[in-house]
This record gives structure tokens, C-alpha cells and sequence, in this order.
């Protein structure tokens, strides 16, 4: 038994791209044969944890309907085109968009699953660089916008993102996130299940405020449903606790945190009866949380989805860290930190803090942030002719069609488009409107390295990856294909290409003049070829106070109160003051399943089986009072849409919430993705609205939809 088969079996040791808790996985493989994928116990960070979609990346890998080769759209359907013509098309069909109508008559989409590919974070951008177009969008305004905003404001820099140190907290406030299904998000935290259970049996304590009883709520100490979009109203009701009976303790931060008396001042004058009976949640119960988080001497904030994409979601994300700062909780240990990561994308010289509102958007005067505009964007300057009209789009693993509000109004608009390109592995509901699909290869043919993901971990480690399996004859990479691309337009504008060196070798420039690096002397000496020979990974311990050092701004300190969120507040006040109840009105909220991921997911049979999961959740008193029974189809309506899909009740959903997952809806014509085509679901993008906005940000507001539902 021995013999020859034991031979050809090997082991591989990996990260899981899937997702952001970025699991080491144990790949056991013979041949070109995937045998298990099991988590490394040996993984500094994750210890050993794993979800059920680690399995898929072998589904993913061997799927049938995983593209291989480049398609291209014709009138006699998809034919396959051979790469060197391919490139050539897209660049000469981009370039001619561009002399014709202008750069910015070409936009560019990059999706989420380029931050999980570091050849992608490296070479992405020069896909369309020759172009200088400033169309460029991507899956952040749908996402995390928010954190950076609040870190360029406060901290000077955008991926100054503060982590809760869930290692050694006592008491973590979490708003709007559900890591039990998600695994965690700009937090890294693998096998946050266990974590958590190490800080309650130190006697910590996790308080949640979502307006459904989640998977997390259930292994919460204490769970408040919150109205949706009304987070604001509770976290300036702890702040007013805090700042009215003396319990802020900043500590050492007083020494560089400027402004945290001029908002003192305007949280006083706020009535904590109206913020309390605006968010539902008692003005005892917000009091007694203000004291216990100002009283644990270790305690962190943190909020995720719930907070990032609803109306107010970038004064949340400042509210939460003024919390922090006001109880002395940031830069502390068991409070929230930043992050030392081998390679520093923050203190490093190509580091870029952000800009904000250098130039708007065409037709809405939507502003840019750190380069970008708001994807809520996206459709109407496709669809709004003049000057300056999107008629060109190359996404890359992007999916904006099932992850952008108003799908349905983006999905016509490509469809009028005088040429499209997308990078991607799948013919889905967005790639079908390309003439070119360029595939790369499988993320099990790269090596990999968390570039982004290791910004935002409860711990700092580094961890490389080597391709499981060889690339195989005529296949490209992604940065090849962006590289490939690149140099062809710059050729055809007429512009220089400077060649640009291969990832790994950024990477190991990187690596080198990191805080651990071999350029710096550091005991750890870390190098591409250091981490080679550490499959595992290697730990560079926990985090670790590092201001005022560590802030980007000039001068050295904290913003507590930039004059933008001063601003925002003094609206948020406003509105509050002249808010009507909204009683009656049904508010959509989104969700995630541990076996799903984002829109691209469901073409794996081993993750869909079992019960259907993309039903809408409403509690049973909101069915009784429609007279619609348990599992009956139903139609709900936004000002943007309607979808119709299956309703489940569930006592888990705060009256006047419905929760509906989104990614769904394979329905559409023309896409090629045989399993998930088969329970197709809705897209609640068909019902999101690209008119409502987190105004300050551009981000989009897909939690706390107003809609209705009726018996379909
Ligand atoms: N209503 C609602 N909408 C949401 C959200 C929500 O909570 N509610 N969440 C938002 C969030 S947080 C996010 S991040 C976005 C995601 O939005 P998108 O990034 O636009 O969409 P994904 O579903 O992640 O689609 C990823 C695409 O990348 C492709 N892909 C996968 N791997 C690779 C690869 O290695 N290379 C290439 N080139 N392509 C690849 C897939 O086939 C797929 O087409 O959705 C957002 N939309
Ligand atoms: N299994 C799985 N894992 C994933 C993903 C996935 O699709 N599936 N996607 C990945 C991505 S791209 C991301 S960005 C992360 C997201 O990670 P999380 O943010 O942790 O995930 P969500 O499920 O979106 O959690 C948002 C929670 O906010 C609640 N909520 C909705 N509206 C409000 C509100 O107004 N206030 C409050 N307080 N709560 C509200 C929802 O009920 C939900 O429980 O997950 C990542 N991991
Ligand atoms: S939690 Fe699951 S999907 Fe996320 S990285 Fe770990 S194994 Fe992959
Ligand atoms: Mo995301």
C-alpha cells in the first residue's frame, strides 16, 4: 500500500483566497488530483480553522464551466480566440473609444476578488493606465469605503484602519457584522468562533446590535436588535453617556488627539430620549453599555457591513473610533490597533494616504475617493449622453450586475455599450455583455501573498504560497494579462510602457524594506526566499501600540473632529430633529451564509446542496399582518425594482425587517454557470436604490432599504 501511489502524493500548504480570514490549508495531491483540503494546525494565524468553502476551491478548479481559454462574442455566439489576437482587439477597440470620444469615455470596474490576488493589487491598475481615464470603480463603494474615509480624516492615511484585538480584549461592541457566517471583514480573524470563546472564558464580553438574531448573535453575551440605518443614533447615545457623566479617559492619546472636546461638546447638546427612541434601543440599556465599555480596562468597537453601507455609514465608522479614542481603547493592547504587516503599504514611499473630491462624476457630481467614484455611478454615465459618456468598460473579477445597486439598470446599460472586456473565470451575469472574456488561470496555478489582508489581521504574521499546480501551456495570469493589455494600449496611444518588474519581485522588494525585513537589519530578515522556506508562515507576534509614531498626518496627531464629519453630524442632527416616525414601513437588510460567497460561489453543487438559503427572512407577525403564509412566493418592491422569491418566517428578524442575501439571481439569459443556474434566486440588487447614497461618501446604501412585500 505503500508502493507507488503513497509516492506520488504530496502535500501542499496554502492560504485559502476565499475569503478575508485567509486560512492556511493543508492540500494533499496526487497528480493533478486534489485529495482533501484540510486547515493547517500549523498556521501562526489561523491555528488550524477552515469553513466549508475551502473545499470549493476544488470545485472551483475543476469546474467544467470555468473558463480556460479567451472567448470572444459573435454573432454566430462565443468562439474561442487565441491570446495574442485577443489582447490586440481589446487594446485597439479601448484605444479607438478613447481617440474618438476621449479617456474618460473608457471606465474600468475591478471587483473583490483582486484583493485576494496580489499580482492583481500589483499589476491591476496598469491594465488602463495608458488611458489616464479617471472612470475607474470598483467594488469598495459597494464595501468598505467608509473605514478608509475615517482613516484618511482622522489617521491620514486610508488603510489606517484600527483592529479590535480580540486576543486580549475584554469587552468587544460589535455593530453590524456577522463573522459567524462571514468569517470576519477588515478584521481578519480565522477561527473567530474559538476567540471569541477564549475571551468569555477569560470573562469578556461580546454585545451585538443587529437587526436580525445572527449566527453570532446566538454565540454573543448580550444581542440588541437595532433599527436599521439608526446606528448612528445609538453610538452618539453611548458617547453622550460617556461624555456627560465624565467617563472618557483618553489617556496618553490626549497628547496627540486634537478635537475630541469640540465633539464632546456637540454630543452633549443632543437629547438622549430622541437618539434612544430613534434607534429602539432603551436609554438604560445604551447608558449601561456606555459605562461597561468606558469601564472594562481593556474594550474595542468595531462595525462591519450593517454600518459600512447604510445612510450613515461614514459618521458610524468615525463614532466607533471616537469611542475608541474617548476611552483611552485605541492603540492599546486589548483595544483597537493598527497592524505592522511584513510588507507596510502604509509606511513605505509608494504609499498612497488618499485624496478626497478632487473631481465628481459626469452626470451626478458624485466625488472621487482615492482615485475612484462611487459604482452607484456607473450606470448612468453609461446611460446619460454627452460629452464625456462611458461608452467602454473593462471590469476585472467583477460581478457589478448581482453586487451593485440597481443591477437591473446596470445589466441594460452594458448591454448598450460599443465594447466591453472583462477578466474573469466565469461567463456570468456581467461577463455575458463583454466581446472579450480573458481568463486567467485557477487561483491554485499562482503563487499567493496577502498584500491587503495581513493590513487588517488580529495578528501579525506573513505567509507566501507557491502554485499547487503548474500554469498550464498557453495560460496567463492575471497580471500577465493586465501587463499584456497594458503594454499594447500604451502602444497604441502613442505613450512610453515602462515594463514593470514581476510580482514576486515587488514582493520581495517589499518584504526586505519592511519592518522586518533583511534591508533593515531585523532578526527576522524576512525575504520572498525566507518566506519560501516557511510554508506555514511565520508569526510576528501581536499588535502593538505605535503612536503617535505610526499617524500619517504631518503633524502627528489624531483628528477627532474633522470638519467634514462635524458636518455630517450637525445633518444627522438635523435630521433627527425633523424626523417623522416611519412606523409601518418594511426595511431590507442584506445577509450572508457560511457556504456562499459574494455572487460567485453557488456553481459549486457541493456548497449549494441541502436547503435552499436565498429566501427572504421576515418575522411571522409581518406575514400574519399581509396574510402571506410561510414559503409562499412574494414580491417585494423598492423605488428601483422588484424581485419575486420565496419568503420564510423567521423569529429571528426584528419586526419590521425582512433580510435577503445577496449574489443571487443566475436567472439571466446567456450565462454559463450549469449548477448555479439551476436555483437561480433573486438579486437584491434589483431592488437596491443607486440614489441612496452614504452622502458623505459616495458609498452605496444596501442595508435598510425601504421596501414592501406583498403575496406574489
Ligand atoms: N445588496 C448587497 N450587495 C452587495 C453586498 C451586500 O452585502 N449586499 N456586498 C458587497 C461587497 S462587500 C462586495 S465585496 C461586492 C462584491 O462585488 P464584486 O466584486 O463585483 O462581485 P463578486 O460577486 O465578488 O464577483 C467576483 C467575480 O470575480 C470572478 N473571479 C473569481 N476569482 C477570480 C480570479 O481569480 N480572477 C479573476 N479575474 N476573476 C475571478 C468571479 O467569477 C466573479 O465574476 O458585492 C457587494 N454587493
Ligand atoms: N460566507 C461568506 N463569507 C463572506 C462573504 C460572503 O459572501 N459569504 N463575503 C465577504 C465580504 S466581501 C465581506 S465585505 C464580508 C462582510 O462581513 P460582515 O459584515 O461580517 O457580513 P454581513 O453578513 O454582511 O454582516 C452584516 C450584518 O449587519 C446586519 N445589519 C444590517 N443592517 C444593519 C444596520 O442597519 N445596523 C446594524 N447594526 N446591523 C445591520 C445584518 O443583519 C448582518 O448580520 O464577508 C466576507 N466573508
Ligand atoms: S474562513 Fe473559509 S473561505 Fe474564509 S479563508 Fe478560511 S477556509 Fe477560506
Ligand atoms: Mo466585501
Amino acid at each position: 500500500m505503500q508502493g507507488e501511489t503513497a509516492a506520488a502524493t504530496r502535500t501542499h500548504y496554502r492560504a485559502c483566497n476565499l475569503c478575508e480570514a485567509i486560512c492556511g490549508l493543508e492540500v494533499r495531491v496526487r497528480g493533478q488530483e486534489i485529495l482533501s483540503i484540510r486547515g493547517d494546525a500549523a498556521d501562526p494565524l489561523s491555528r488550524g480553522h477552515i469553513c466549508p468553502k475551502a473545499v470549493a476551491l476544488k470545485d472551483i478548479h475543476e469546474d467544467p464551466d470555468r473558463l480556460r481559454a479567451p472567448l470572444r462574442r459573435t454573432k454566430g455566439g462565443w468562439q474561442p480566440i487565441g491570446w495574442d489576437d485577443a489582447l490586440d482587439l481589446a487594446a485597439a477597440r479601448f484605444a479607438l473609444v478613447a481617440r474618438a470620444h476621449g479617456a474618460n469615455a473608457v471606465a474600468a470596474y475591478y471587483g473583490n476578488p483582486n484583493v485576494h490576488n496580489y499580482g492583481s493589487m500589483t499589476h491591476g491598475p496598469r491594465a488602463l493606465a495608458a488611458l489616464k481615464s479617471r472612470m475607474r470603480f470598483s467594488a469598495t463603494s459597494v464595501d468598505q469605503l467608509p473605514h478608509h474615509q475615517v482613516g484618511y480624516w482622522m489617521f491620514g492615511h486610508q488603510l489606517l484602519v484600527p483592529i479590535a484585538d480580540i486576543d486580549r480584549t475584554d469587552y468587544l461592541l460589535v455593530l453590524g457584522a456577522n463573522p459567524m457566517a462571514s468569517n470576519g471583514s477588515m478584521m481578519t480573524v480565522p477561527d473567530f468562533r474559538n476567540r471569541l470563546k477564549a475571551m468569555q472564558a477569560r470573562g469578556g464580553r461580546m454585545v451585538l446590535l443587529d437587526p436580525r438574531r445572527s449566527e453570532t448573535a446566538e454565540v454573543a453575551d448580550a444581542h440588541h436588535f437595532i433599527r436599521p440605518g439608526t446606528d448612528a443614533a445609538f453610538l452618539l447615545g453611548l458617547l453622550h453617556t460617556i461624555f456627560t457623566e465624565n467617563l472618557a479617559r483618553p489617556g496618553r492619546l490626549s497628547g496627540f488627539a486634537d478635537g475630541l472636546e469640540t465633539v464632546a461638546a456637540q454630543v452633549r447638546a443632543l437629547d438622549p430620549a430622541a437618539l434612544a427612541a430613534h434607534c429602539g434601543i432603551g436609554v438604560d440599556t445604551i447608558g449601561a453599555i456606555a459605562r461597561a465599555f468606558a469601564g472594562s480596562p481593556r474594550a474595542a468597537a468595531y462595525g462591519r457591513m450593517g454600518v459600512s453601507v447604510q445612510r450613515w455609514g461614514t459618521l458610524c465608522h468615525w463614532l466607533i473610533q471616537l469611542l475608541n479614542v474617548a476611552t483611552g481603547n485605541l492603540d492599546r493592547a486589548g483595544g483597537a490597533l493598527f497592524t505592522r504587516p511584513a510588507v507596510d503599504t502604509i509606511d513605505s514611499p509608494a504609499s498612497r494616504p488618499g485624496h478626497f473630491g478632487a473631481w465628481k462624476t459626469r452626470v451626478r457630481g458624485l466625488p472621487e475617493f482615492g482615485g475612484e467614484l462611487p459604482v452607484a455611478a456607473l450606470a448612468e454615465e453609461i446611460l446619460t449622453p454627452g460629452p464625456g459618456q462611458v461608452r467602454a468598460l473593462f471590469t476585472a473579477a467583477g460581478n457589478p450586475v448581482l453586487s451593485t445597486p440597481n443591477g437591473a439598470q446596470l445589466d441594460r446599460a452594458l448591454a448598450s455599450l460599443e465594447f466591453m472586456a472583462s477578466v474573469d473565470i466565469y461567463l456570468n451575469e456581467t461577463t455575458r455583455h463583454a466581446e472579450l472574456i480573458l481568463p486567467p488561470t485557477s487561483p491554485l496555478e499562482h503563487d499567493h501573498y496577502d498584500l491587503v489582508f495581513h493590513v487588517f489581521a488580529v495578528r501579525n504574521t506573513a505567509r507566501y504560497s507557491e502554485p499547487l499546480f503548474d500554469k498550464p501551456a498557453g495560460a496567463l495570469h492575471d497580471w500577465e494579462i493586465f501587463q499584456g493589455l497594458g503594454a499594447r494600449l500604451a502602444d497604441r496611444m502613442g505613450v512610453a510602457y515602462q515594463p514593470y518588474p514581476a510580482p514576486d519581485r515587488i514582493l520581495d522588494a517589499g518584504l526586505r524594506a519592511g519592518p522586518y525585513g533583511a534591508a533593515r537589519q531585523h532578526p527576522q530578515a524576512l525575504s520572498l526566499e525566507a518566506l519560501r522556506g516557511q510554508p506555514h508562515g511565520v508569526d510576528l507576534g501581536a499588535l502593538e501600540p505605535s503612536l503617535p509614531q505610526r499617524l500619517a498626518h504631518a503633524d502627528k496627531t489624531i483628528r477627532c473632529a474633522p470638519p467634514e464629519l462635524l458636518a455630517e453630524l450637525a445633518r444627522f442632527a438635523a435630521e433627527l430633529r425633523a424626523a417623522a416616525p416611519d412606523a409601518g414601513s418594511l426595511r431590507l437588510i442584506g445577509r450572508r451564509h457560511l457556504r456562499s460567497n459574494n455572487s460567485w460561489l453557488h456553481n459549486s453543487r457541493r456548497l449549494v446542496k441541502g436547503p435552499p438559503r436565498h429566501q427572504l427572512l421576515m418575522h411571522p407577525a409581518d406575514l400574519a399582518r399581509r396574510g402571506i403564509a410561510d414559503g409562499a412566493r412574494v414580491r417585494v418592491r423598492s423605488r428601483a425594482g422588484e424581485v419575486v422569491v420565496e419568503v420564510a418566517a423567521s423569529p429571528a428578524m426584528m419586526p419590521g425587517v425582512a433580510s435577503l442575501p445577496h449574489g443571487w439571481g443566475h436567472g439571466r439569459e446567456g450565462v454559463r454557470l450549469g449548477v448555479a443556474q439551476a436555483q437561480p434566486g433573486a438579486s437584491f440588487n434589483d431592488l437596491s436604490d443607486e440614489l441612496l447614497l452614504d452622502e458623505l461618501s459616495g458609498n452605496a446604501v444596501l442595508n435598510g432599504l425601504p421596501v414592501t412585500v406583498e403575496a406574489a
